[in-house]
């Protein structure tokens, strides 16, 4: 039998376990990648482990996220990042050079390789043919101490691309449509690799946002073959030496198949509040819009920048439109600079950002009160962009620019003759934003450099015998990471500081929970299906784990939301029977007696609803690793442990 791209890769990384699907695998890591919002904790998390010099073939800390440094915090932050990387052998990507994930697959990814990031867009490798995951920032410290990455083995879905994308209709449309298909939870445990005749259709930064917004699937990554597409990509970006070819063998078995004809899609948006309400741009119709952001790891390309351009050249923004624009990386804003496109974006009243994550990650353009915002981004959760009732849609570049000439939801098809880009021969080449680390025999005359923000890792302790505790909270289905533990302007700054950032905690749903679950000391959270989706901030178990929260009990959850539980000592305990959840209400006094025990021996588990006197039966799958791992306390007391 055959194997996929992905199985191939895997099988030349395993460390431990075996290629079946649903089992614990131990994967070699090549390369890793930190933002600066978890990058923070991921480096205290590296100190903590104590390994002097990184082991992977390539580490990248970026800054990225925190840029708009509205007070000392995320400056201190920076100077920690760059001088702890300049320390343990890691590269840093100085801000202003542009968003890890684009600056990754420009300059560092290669096919066939592993990476993981602390950052769960880090499946935008995948357009290169790289096996590239999103990670809790402790199993990214982990793996730069040279140990290995665990996922739970994937089942392999294959996504038949057929046809050619017609004219104005883009590659954000493609992965708007899988979402369609698929959901936000359809691809939780699952690679989608894409295949068929319509792949070589697709340039790299193509492919690279239909990885990218993978995540939206909650797949554990996506990936594309690596083939003379890519070879041009990387022989533009002075790097065809790293390419090689990368296909599926012919025999390979998948799962599931979905097949997509690129000729017969249409313009697209995803509609509040959810990446996976997909519509077309004519069912929305002309409605008014607001805002439109242009910009984000999923549309901040040459391509895509440069397909804006075309669109705007000459023409002026509508007035009741304020349009932002944020390069993906130092390399396309200067490219624009040159060529005169940047001058055809500012001459139609284009706001133009630093090249960083910006308002995707709600830092500064929150808009109006209910404004409708179109936005080139991958994710549209409630709240997220810093206005409460702000409408968010996601749309393609193309759709973007032509709404913000015309002020209403346009179809940009009704453009009329289509604009050819095409990629350079060669990209501008200059990495001269990117700090090189300092020799290891000269580690020790590097002072880690550490603001009054950053405080160290919270406490954590073996798990319990018996746990008593009460329902601090109670929530309901898709709770995003950005429910738990939200970002913005106000809050992001506080990632290096886990007592101050806890206080926001889940107050997207509760503005109370914080305190009381502080009052109460010791607490359960119950929630529904697909709980922890969206980001990779380990801080959504960090916070709760500060403020005492011992398990947290649903009905399903994201991956690496549940790696982050277990990674910070939370147990992560599923419904045997998701009716359960109907009969545990908040305040509820719960009791797991004898829990300790039960998970050493992996003995059935049942959850007495004090308060209502009954018992509920529950499952928590742990592997001998994860069991060891929740009884030591979290990863960071099991590494400490087994590096004795
Ligand atoms: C995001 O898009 O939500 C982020 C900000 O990039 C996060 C990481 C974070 O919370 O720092 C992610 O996607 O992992
Ligand atoms: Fe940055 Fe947004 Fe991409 Fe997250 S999704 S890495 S915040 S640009």
């Amino acid at each position: 039998m055959g194997y996929t791209i992905a199985q191939k890769i895997i099988k030349n990384h395993l460390l431990s376990g075996e290629m079946k699907v649903g089992t614990d695998i131990g994967l070699k890591i090549d390369q890793t990648l930190t933002q600066d919002a978890t990058g923070t904790m991921a480096y205290l998390e590296f100190e903590a482990i104590g390994v002097p010099r990184v082991k992977t073939e390539k580490s990248v800390a970026y800054i990225d996220h925190n840029t708009l440094q509205t007070g000392f915090e995320n400056a201190d932050d920076h100077r920690f990042i760059q001088t702890v990387a300049k320390k343990h052998g890691i590269w840093f990507s100085r801000p202003g050079n542009g968003i890890c994930h684009q600056v990754h697959l420009e300059r560092f990814g290669i096919p066939g390789k592993t990476l993981i990031g602390s950052d769960s867009h880090t499946p935008t490798g995948g357009g290169i043919g790289m096996l590239a995951m999103g990670a809790g920032g402790l199993d990214v410290a982990v793996a730069m101490g040279g140990g290995a990455y665990y996922i739970t083995m994937p089942q392999m879905v294959r996504v038949n691309l057929t046809g050619k994308l017609s004219a104005w209709v883009s590659a954000k449309d493609v992965i708007l449509e899988v979402l369609r298909i698929m959901s936000v939870k359809g691809g939780v445990g699952k690679i989608i690799e894409y295949a068929g005749e319509g792949v070589k259709t697709l340039s790299v930064p193509e492919r690279a946002t239909i990885t990218n917004m993978g995540a939206e699937l909650g797949a554990t990554t996506s990936i594309f073959p690596s083939d003379e597409v890519t070879r041009e990509f990387l022989k533009a970006q002075g790097r065809e030496e790293v390419w090689t070819e990368l296909k599926s063998d012919d025999d390979a078995v998948y799962d599931e198949e979905i097949n997509i004809d690129l000729s017969k899609l249409a313009p697209m948006a995803a509609c509040p509040h959810s990446p996976d309400n997909v519509k077309t741009i004519e069912e929305i119709g002309p409605q008014k819009i607001d805002q439109v952001c242009i910009g984000s790891c999923t549309n901040s390309s040459y391509l895509d920048l440069m397909r804006v351009a075309a669109i705007l050249k000459g023409k002026t923004v509508h007035p009741g439109v304020s349009l932002s624009i944020a390069p993906g990386s130092k390399q396309v804003y200067n490219m624009l600079a040159l060529n005169g496109a940047l001058g055809d974006l500012i001459g139609a009243g284009a706001r133009i950002l630093e090249c960083a994550c910006g308002p995707c990650i709600g830092m500064g353009q929150s808009p109006n009160s209910a404004g409708i915002s179109l936005r080139t981004f991958n994710r549209n959760f409630l709240g997220r962009s810093g206005t409460k009732d702000g409408q968010i849609y996601l749309v393609s570049p193309e759709t973007a620019a032509a709404s913000a000439l015309t002020g209403v939801f346009t179809d940009p098809r009704t453009l009329g003759a289509p604009v050819e880009i095409t990629l350079p021969e060669k990209f501008l080449i200059n990495d001269n934003m990117v700090v090189e680390p300092i020799e290891e025999s000269k580690m020790d005359e590097v002072e880690v450099l550490r603001g009054p923000n950053i405080k160290p890792f919270p406490k954590t302790s073996p798990l319990d015998a018996s746990i008593d505790a009460s329902c601090s909270l109670k929530v309901g289905d898709n709770i995003t990471t950005d429910h738990i533990m939200p970002a913005g302007a106000k809050i992001l700054p506080l990632r290096s500081n886990i007592p101050a950032i806890s206080q926001h905690c889940f107050t997207v749903c509760d503005p109370e929970f914080p305190r009381r679950a502080l009052e109460l000391g010791k607490s359960v959270i119950v929630g529904g299906s697909n709980y922890g989706q969206g980001s990779s901030r380990e801080h959504a178990a960090l916070a709760p784990l500060y403020l005492g929260v011992k398990a947290v009990l649903v009905k399903s959850f994201a991956r690496i939301h549940r790696a982050n539980l277990i990674n910070a000592g939370i147990l992560p305990l599923t419904f045997t029977n998701a009716d359960d959840y109907d009969r545990i209400d908040q305040g509820d006094e719960l009791a797991l007696e004898n829990i300790r025990e039960k998970v050493e021996k992996g003995e059935p588990i049942v959850v007495r609803n004090v308060t209502k006197g009954i018992e509920i039966p529950v499952d928590c799958d742990l592997t001998e690793r994860t069991r060891d791992i929740i009884l030591a306390g979290g990863l960071l007391d099991y590494t400490r442990e087994s590096n004795k």
